[in-house]
């Protein structure tokens, strides 16, 4: 009878715990995906701590993974952000530069991840001369937008004018929405995007005195004459003693350009520099006028006795000065966001990404912006933090690329990725398996003849090489053997000892054309559609 009822009383018991235990539901992670416009790796501390201290970025890669390899398909603003979106190469999606219009009928992962119950914002630099789909909300800006006092172009206020410092309010924008407007029973997508560190690299006010006064260690290619490679790298518009404004990048009034004899780089050289000053209020003329005009002192007394030599030196640290002083603001903005997250329990389950649309030259090869295959514009920063899925303080060095995105956060979301997408979820990697990710990254730069003259290429990049095809009004290849010239030195195409490695490698670049439907008829196509947009005036350089 005892055990009779002390059965039924054990019975009693599991059915309780049977009843009450609901699997726990794991909760859809939240993704803040944060981009910054032509932030190059080497500014970034956790990668290099040569130029500049970003301990908030930095932060993420500590409490989650840096990617030694990530690299574009397309170094160029608006077509890398069509990649990331639709996770399609720029020949099927059609953004393939940044004067063609972004087809709306490319499917978004945006779209996708709000169809299926996120919550979905952005706000900051889109540039893609339409607005986003698939987003609750956004405020962005019109086209390149402005550092100071910038216009926005939103959902549902039109068009606004903000006062201020543009990464600020980028920034203000972002925690306003995490605070006020976030729907707490939906995961949300939240795109955090800075228009810094693009030219013409104006910082806060707050870092003139700082980063004015700053030195800043050379690259050892500084001075590249471009002997040993084809035609491509000697006719580039990129180089910062011949290229780079005077006025509008290096902040020399264009009086003292007149009382020195300096002539514009380029006709927009003053134009960009009056638009710039032009748009400030009269305190932030002051504080401009205060640091700049010391700095343009300096260099009216130094200018005369100056060699060619000394100005490309000069000429280097000016550009470091505003660069890096933009990106201490952008650093500050990181980190406020990453601490409302950590004070309102949005961290756990947030995916937090950091990256670029591109790389960028900070003097390497004596140039500034980007474009090449070439490594310092072909890779770009990417950090990731998702706790309890990545490690903390895990390094990845495996060719990853901005193609992947759309399908790492749909997987990461539990929505089903359309089969027609190219690149190839991130989330094995996150969880430290997928060793055997790509082995070899198709990339190809459609942007020519336009700014900066660099021409149009295709190319297949592996651990060990890169062979690239240079083509439009030449037809030249280069190979470069990455492990013996880390800095793309010398071109080893036509050098006998890498004949059988040259033979593997165009095969292996014919067949990711082919598996990525790229195609000498799709070349063709682009050279004559972009004919027709030079005809009509479009195309400007
Ligand atoms: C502007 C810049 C270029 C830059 C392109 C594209 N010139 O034209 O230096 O390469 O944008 O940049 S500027 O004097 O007007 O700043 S991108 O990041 O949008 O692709
Ligand atoms: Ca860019």
């Amino acid at each position: 009878m005892k055990k009779i009822f002390f059965g039924i009383i054990l019975l009693g018991f599991a059915s309780i715990a049977f009843f009450s235990f609901k699997p726990k539901k794991q909760k859809r992670p939240n993704i803040v995906f944060i981009m910054s416009d032509d932030h190059a790796y080497q500014a970034i501390s956790a990668y290099d701590k040569r130029l500049i201290s970003t301990p908030n970025i930095d932060r993420i890669a500590n409490d989650g993974m840096l990617f030694s390899n990530a690299c574009v398909t397309n170094s160029i603003c608006a077509p890398s952000r069509a990649v990331i979106l639709t996770g399609k190469h720029s020949h099927l999606n059609g953004k393939i530069d940044n004067h063609f219009p972004f087809d709306t009928n490319n499917v978004t992962f945006p779209q996708l991840l709000q169809a299926n119950g996120y919550q979905t914002a952005m706000f900051g630099k889109l540039h893609f001369g339409n607005n986003p789909k698939g987003f609750d909300e956004f405020k962005i800006l019109p086209d390149q937008g402005n550092y100071y006092n910038p216009d926005f172009i939103t959902k549902n206020e039109g068009k606004i004018k903000l006062t201020g410092y543009v990464t600020d309010l980028i920034t203000d924008l972002t925690l306003k929405w995490l605070k006020e407007d976030r729907d707490e029973e939906k995961p949300f997508f939240l795109a955090y995007l800075h228009k810094a560190p693009h030219r013409e690299w104006l910082p806060a006010e707050r870092h003139y005195k700082e980063y004015l006064s700053k030195t800043f260690p050379e690259p050892e290619t500084l001075f590249d004459n471009y002997e040993g490679r084809g035609s491509a790298s000697k006719q580039a518009e990129m180089n910062l003693l011949t290229h780079m404004n005077w006025a509008g990048d290096s902040k020399i009034t264009p009086e003292n350009m007149k009382k020195l004899g300096i002539a514009e780089s380029h006709p927009y050289d003053i134009k960009n520099y009056n638009w710039t000053v032009d748009r400030m209020n009269p305190e932030q003329r002051k504080a401009w006028d205060n640091a700049y005009g010391k700095m343009n002192e300096d260099f009216v007394k130094k200018y005369p006795s100056m060699t060619e030599k000394d100005k490309m030196k000069w000429r280097f640290q000016r550009y470091m000065q505003d660069y890096l002083g933009t990106i201490a603001a952008v650093d500050e903005g990181v980190g406020k966001v990453l601490d409302f997250l950590k004070a309102n329990n949005l961290e756990e389950n947030t995916i937090i990404v950091y990256t670029s649309d591109q790389g960028f030259y900070l003097g390497e090869h004596g140039w500034f912006d980007k474009r090449f295959i070439f490594d310092e514009s072909f890779k770009t920063p990417l950090l990731v933090k998702w706790p309890n899925v990545i490690k903390p303080g895990s390094k990845n060095s495996q060719m990853v690329q901005n193609l992947d995105f759309a399908q790492t956060f749909l997987e990461a979301a539990g929505v089903k990725a359309p089969s027609d997408m190219q690149g190839e979820s991130l989330v094995p990697i996150f969880k430290g398996k997928g060793k055997n990710f790509r082995d070899a990254a198709y990339y190809h730069y459609y942007e020519y003849p336009s700014v900066h003259m660099v021409k149009r290429h295709y190319g297949i990049v592996t651990e060990n090489y890169k062979l690239v095809h240079f083509y439009y009004d030449v037809d030249e290849w280069e190979l470069y053997d990455r492990k013996n010239d880390k800095n793309e030195m010398k071109n080893v195409y036509n050098d006998p000892k890498y004949s059988e490695i040259k033979k593997e490698l165009h095969a292996k670049l014919a067949a990711l054309r082919i598996k990525y439907k790229d195609s000498e008829e799709l070349d063709k196509m682009y050279i004559d559609k972009y004919k027709e947009l030079e005809k009509s005036g479009k195309i400007w350089r």
